[in-house]
């Protein structure tokens, strides 16, 4: 009851507009009607924008105080990486250390180092050879002064370990030939060939040389002459050839006559004959005034063939090889 008679006041006060009313006592009004009839109010729209008044701005407001500290931020990411700078000084050379590369190295490795650091056969084994038959293969060396050069080395007779640096067993390679090619070698290493007279001085220099000859006459007689002491001078002494401790089956000791000769080809006669024994015996040798060789002439007969000790003794094979003397 109370609140109709509210209601209906303000309704007196809203269609009268009195002057007597301030906007207080409206507003007082508009707030207990609305109060107690909020949904009519709402519905007829009766309280509108113009009900109420906005009075002048109020003075400014003292500023606040600072607010509290905030959190600390994240680290940030990191930064791109660096560029590679500039290569240094190259540094000093360093010593090679053999003993820890060979260590290293496997057994092929090893091997393969024998094949090019050997300058003999000593210890070389078949399976490492570049070419091979029954007896021995040929191998790669390293002879000071001479510098590499094949060498075939017969790896199975009493122990192996020999350097062959003659043989003549089928005639297919002229040996009547000029110094160059005696001292620099000729042929073909697994066939007739002669080593040089070069590598055979740097191989026996060093003395405690044995010397082997095998040969097979044209009756077919197997020869064996042994010396335990063979040596070749050097170039300056024409390849002077020492040989001494004859022993084997040969009949007779040939190269006795040749101890302590030169060498004489065709074009470099060092002999004591008037005459070249080279030219004369169709070969090369350690001629004093001639005497038997085992450069001659393969295919031909008497002073010009292939002999040892005497025309008669006339040879189809023959091979020299030398070896460290155990
Ligand atoms: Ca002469």
């Amino acid at each position: 009851m109370d609140s109709m008679i509210s209601f209906l006041l303000f309704l007196f006060v809203l269609d009268t507009s009195p002057a007597w009313a301030t906007n207080a006592q409206i507003s007082h009004f508009k707030g207990i009607v609305c109060n107690q009839c909020q949904q009519w109010c709402e519905n007829t729209n009766l309280v509108t924008p113009g009900s109420t008044r906005v009075g002048k701005a109020g003075p400014r407001g003292s500023r606040g105080r600072p607010g509290p500290q905030g959190p600390r931020g994240r680290p940030g990411d990191f930064g791109p990486p660096g560029g590679i700078g500039p290569v240094g000084p190259t540094g000093p050379q360093g010593e090679i250390n053999m003993t820890l590369i060979e260590q290293n190295m496997d057994r092929k490795m090893k091997e393969a180092l024998q094949m090019i650091t050997r300058s003999n056969c000593e210890g070389a084994k078949l399976e490492s050879a570049f070419a091979r038959n029954d007896s021995g293969g040929v191998f790669n060396s390293y002879i000071p002064t001479v510098g590499f050069k094949g060498v075939f080395c017969d790896v199975t007779d009493n122990g192996g370990s020999w350097t062959v640096f003659q043989r003549r067993m089928n005639g297919d390679v002229d040996f009547f030939r000029g110094w160059d090619d005696y001292v620099n070698g000729f042929g073909d290493l697994q066939g007739d060939h002669w080593l040089g007279l070069e590598a055979l001085h740097q191989l026996t220099r060093t003395g405690n040389i044995e010397l082997k000859i095998t040969m097979i006459k044209k009756d077919g007689i197997y020869w064996v002459a042994k010396y335990s002491s063979f040596r070749i001078g050097p170039s300056s002494d024409n390849y002077r050839l020492h040989v001494s401790g004859f022993s084997g089956n040969a009949t007779g000791d040939a190269l006795s006559y040749n101890n302590n000769r030169q060498f004489t080809t065709n074009d470099m006669d060092h002999d004591v004959a008037p005459y070249n024994c080279a030219s004369y015996h169709e070969g090369a040798w350690w001629f004093g005034s001639c005497g038997s060789t085992l450069n001659g002439n393969f295919h031909k007969t008497g002073k010009k063939g292939l002999f040892w000790y005497g025309y008669a003794n006339l040879l189809r094979f023959s091979e020299m090889k030398i070896r460290k003397r155990s």
